[in-house]
């Protein structure tokens, strides 16, 4: 006789068969059972729950995921939540129904996820955290992490900001004097989605350096949630309410972009006026560090799918995965002779 559970899953099989006709399927090696007793030549289904499209690195993001799921076989049941938590806690809850092997998910925001965790623990379902951390009471609920690393990209915008500036006192003249000043630098942040760890963490490593270093003052920091339409905005303001700015720091490059716009409308120089470091190197942003409008910028990969499929794989199997797992990233900013030989982004 058939189970309930059999039956979801043939309905489930149906469904993504219908979507993802043509591809080859995987399931675990023989002899490999997870911890749901994944028979030989069942195949792999995860679920999948993305934040939504607020910046080009989320779309290539996206395109990796289903990109290498597509490659690997694995069936992806993909959910987009249009930046509301909520949407990804309905997501997640209709991933347990569907019985997937594996449930993956983006979290907008850090806190919050508890309840739903531990549903899909009772489900016996394991879960994966990508791109963003989740703060939780009991680590048991995820069963590992992959993504960036927020704090150290925080850390190395900051460091940027300290060697280009010593090399450059005293500090150039203001818009509001023409002779040279004295006294910290005047940092004003661009910061992403309130809450998330991809903000408090660019946050915390970025004042873990310039917290202690006298030479620098983060006069005004604002969220422009990730978009560029917000940066453009909050930049105009910024420029109009703060006497002196020296240095801008984005937490993404979509803001950047937005920033510059507004610089340029205010008669500012990006890059000379206002030194510019930035968090993401879309293919745009490298073409504003060569072209000297933008001084940094630290890279944030978003090309995680095919590990994800991998660690997908080992969790649907019943094998271990890493804890944590950082992705490499790496630093371009001016002055670098290699800046033309950057191969294409891709985002
Ligand atoms: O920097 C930004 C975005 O969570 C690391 O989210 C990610 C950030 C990325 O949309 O552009």
């Amino acid at each position: 006789m058939r189970t309930r559970r059999q039956d979801y899953r043939a309905a489930a099989r149906w469904l993504v068969a219908l979507a993802f006709a043509g591809f080859a399927l995987v399931s675990c090696a023989p002899g490999k059972t997870s911890a749901k007793s994944k028979a030989k030549g069942d195949d792999i289904i995860l679920g999948f729950s993305q934040i939504g499209a607020e910046s080009a690195w989320r779309n290539c993001n996206t395109k990796s995921v289903q990109d290498a799921a597509a490659a690997s076989g694995i069936q992806l049941l993909f959910e987009n939540a249009e930046q509301k938590q909520e949407n990804q806690i309905k997501a997640i809850r209709s991933f347990i129904a569907y019985q997937v092997d594996v449930i993956a998910f983006v979290p907008i925001v850090s806190d919050g996820w508890d309840n739903v965790l531990r549903e899909a623990r009772d489900a016996g379902i394991p879960v994966l955290v990508t791109d963003r951390k989740i703060t939780t009471a009991d680590e048991t609920l995820f069963a590992g992490f992959i993504g960036t690393d927020s704090d150290r990209e925080g850390i190395e915008a900051a460091q940027f900001l300290e060697d280009k500036f010593r090399a450059r006192r005293p500090l150039p003249p203001s818009r509001a004097s023409s002779r040279p000043r004295v006294g910290p630098v005047r940092v004003v942040e661009l910061s992403g989605t309130e809450g998330s760890s991809a903000a408090t963490g660019r946050a915390r490593g970025f004042r873990s350096i310039l917290g202690a270093d006298k030479d620098f003052e983060i006069v005004r920091s604002e969220s422009g949630d990730f978009l560029r339409s917000k940066g453009y905005e909050i930049m105009l303001k910024l420029l109009d309410e703060v006497p002196h700015i020296d240095a801008l720091f984005s937490h993404n490059d979509g803001m950047t972009l937005g920033a510059l716009d507004a610089m340029r409308e205010r008669g500012i120089v990006p890059g000379q006026d206002i030194v510019i470091v930035s968090i993401d190197a879309e293919q745009a942003a490298i073409d504003a560090l060569k072209a000297g409008e933008v001084n940094c910028v630290i890279e944030c990969n978003p090309k995680t799918g095919p590990s994800i499929m991998d660690l997908t794989r080992k969790l649907a199997c019943g094998q271990p995965i890493p804890r944590l797992l950082h992705v490499e990233e790496r630093v371009f900013s001016e002055g670098d002779p290699n800046l033309d030989e950057i191969p294409p982004r891709g985002y």
